[in-house]
């Protein structure tokens, strides 16, 4: 290992939906974090790692802030703001395309607490003109917060060359923290049941997808094909309905893009079922979260 080789821990929080995960998959080359135009989609604190000559990043994908409603908001929470003590370097996301509003300065006022570098992300530069965003830039470098200031695109990938690079400059010497193998944290099977939720989130709309869950209940690697059946949980009767659709084709439909996406993943053929069950109210059972794998360290009891 090269002498001055640095690596650290950077984290992406902001307002759901801006493109934290999208971003991180899009720097990683490879699609780990779920992402869709609902908001709160990541629920759990997801670490992915990027290595190049110069350094390592160990990002942590967070749960987009939100006034939590119910224990599942509380356990997303916890795990943005943990994350936030772990880092090295926070990256600070907004949208180039929406005004920076309370929310966000809300946000920025309790990241005058956080001691380490911070680093403002304006992510969607594509959806304005250049015109527009150089305003953005302006209002943004007001706030007088940050240490740098960097607009991207996640989808397009622009200058996120450039972010990296920036990211770098902040990153202490060091030793990698993973091989260069390593990509997630994320277990297979988690993966693999939130590409069912991602599925059904696209498919579905209203309060549905929030009250979703999945769960992988078998997943054989015995035979050629890759044999796996989950569960998708929601909070009502009515919900399971739609969820199954006129004649079972919105569940069809989840289970076939899911299985593609899933196939993608393994390099294996697989052999998708689906399942769907009503637990009412979920998101406000701790027994449940917990059973449906939200159990980790930022599960605060009685919060
Ligand atoms: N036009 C445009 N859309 C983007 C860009 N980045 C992300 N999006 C879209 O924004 C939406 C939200 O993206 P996510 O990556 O799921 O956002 P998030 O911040 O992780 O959201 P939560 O997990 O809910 O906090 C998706 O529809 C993305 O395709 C971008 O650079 N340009
Ligand atoms: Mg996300």
């Amino acid at each position: 290992m090269q002498q001055n080789f640095k690596s650290g821990f950077v984290t992406i929080v902001g307002r759901p939906n801006v493109g934290k995960s999208t971003l991180m998959n899009k720097i990683i080359g490879q699609k780990i974090a779920i992402t869709s135009n609902k908001p709160q989609t990541t629920r759990n604190r997801i670490m992915t790692v990027y290595t190049n000559d110069e350094g390592q990043i160990v990002f942590l994908d967070t749960p987009g802030l939100h006034k939590a409603k119910n224990k599942l908001g509380n356990y997303m929470m916890n795990a943005a703001n943990s994350s936030i003590k772990d880092a090295d370097v926070v990256l600070f996301m907004i949208e180039a395309n929406k005004p920076i509003g309370n929310a966000e300065k809300d946000i920025i006022e309790d990241l005058k607490k956080v001691s380490q570098p911070k680093i403002l992300v304006i992510n969607k530069v594509d959806a304005i003109k250049k015109e527009a965003l150089i305003g953005v830039i302006e209002e943004a470098s007001k706030l007088d917060k940050f240490d740098e200031i960097v607009p991207v695109s996640a989808t397009e990938g622009t200058n996120c060359d450039e972010l990296v690079k920036t990211i770098m400059k902040y990153l202490p010497f060091g030793e990698p923290f993973y091989d260069e193998d390593t990509i997630t944290d994320q277990p297979v099977r988690q993966i693999a049941a939130e590409m069912i939720r991602e599925k059904a989130l696209h498919a579905l709309n209203e309060e549905i997808p929030h009250g979703i869950a999945v769960m992988i209940e078998t997943m054989d690697f015995s035979k050629k094909v890759v044999q796996i059946e989950a569960t998708i949980v929601c909070e009502k009767e009515s919900h399971k309905g739609i969820i199954i659709g006129k004649g079972g084709a919105m569940l069809k439909k989840i289970g076939t893009n899911a299985r593609y996406e899933i196939e993608k993943m393994l390099e294996q053929q697989v052999n998708l079922k689906l399942f769907v069950k009503v637990k009412k109210e979920w998101r406000d059972s701790e027994f449940l979260l917990k059973n449906f794998g939200y159990n980790d360290k930022d599960f605060k009891l009685g919060k």
